[in-house]
């Protein structure tokens, strides 16, 4: 069976130029650690330095958030793809939005890494140090009628996060023609239910554990201040056009 993972294979040795250019990648991305084959799913780079949100989020925090952490989400989801065929033409996006579409014995994996692989890459994008950084336009116009602007909004999504039991997220969710805000547990998307996700407040200890320690508040608090709510509002212009 010809796969493009195997096409990409044949381009890059057949070809000096794309084998140099395929290396001069590999030294802005962490290579595939043993356990994980390439796939057709990749590690998108983050953006930005290690430090550049520093001191809210620490570089060595997301230096293991970015290489390891959702590393090995793309990595899993690639070896559950692997056992379900037809599924790696798709986006991230529609498999999670179908997930019954999904064969059974990969349907938990796929939930699990997919989602990581979803949320992990929501994440980084929506994160940037800037002064007084504010929703704008329709999404500042909805955020003022759904929740009272946008201070009542940061009480309300860092109070979901607080509540979050374990590992997972807190979500600002476009479902039903309507803002909302959400928690879901370990990796689940607001995909998988149909919403879709505009900002996501990674709350597993993974996210702060190394500068916060057990003072979730502290990193709310922090994260609430980088949040890029210029691509935030952006984003829900996209989808609510
Ligand atoms: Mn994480």
């Amino acid at each position: 069976m010809i796969t493009r993972r195997n096409v990409l294979k044949t381009l890059t040795l057949s070809s000096g130029a794309i084998a140099l250019s395929s290396a001069a990648l590999r030294a802005q991305t962490p290579p595939p650690t043993s356990e994980s084959p390439e796939g057709v799913f990749k590690l998108p780079p983050l953006g930005y330095d290690y430090d550049a949100l520093e001191p809210f989020i620490d570089a060595e925090t997301m230096k293991l958030h970015h290489d390891k952490h959702h590393a090995a989400y793309v990595s899993k989801l690639n070896l559950a793809l692997a056992k379900a065929p037809g599924l790696e033409k798709k986006s991230i996006q529609e498999i999670l939005g179908h997930l019954d579409a999904v064969p059974e014995e990969v349907r938990g994996d796929i939930r699990n890494h997919g989602g990581g692989h979803a949320n992990h890459s929501l994440f980084w994008e929506t994160l940037k140090k800037s002064e007084n950084a504010k929703p704008s336009g329709e999404l500042s116009q909805a955020i003022e009628r759904t929740f009272g602007g946008l201070n009542k909004f940061q009480e309300q999504i860092s109070e979901a996060a607080l509540k979050v039991f374990g590992s997972g997220w807190a979500w600002l969710v476009w479902r039903d023609k309507k803002l909302s805000i959400e928690s879901t547990a370990n990796q689940d998307s607001p995909l998988l239910t149909g919403g879709t996700p505009l900002l996501g407040i990674d709350v597993w200890e993974h996210a702060y554990y190394l500068k916060y320690q057990n003072r979730r508040a502290d990193y709310l608090k922090a994260i609430q201040s980088i949040i890029h709510w210029e691509l935030v509002s952006e984003r829900f212009s996209n989808v609510n056009s």
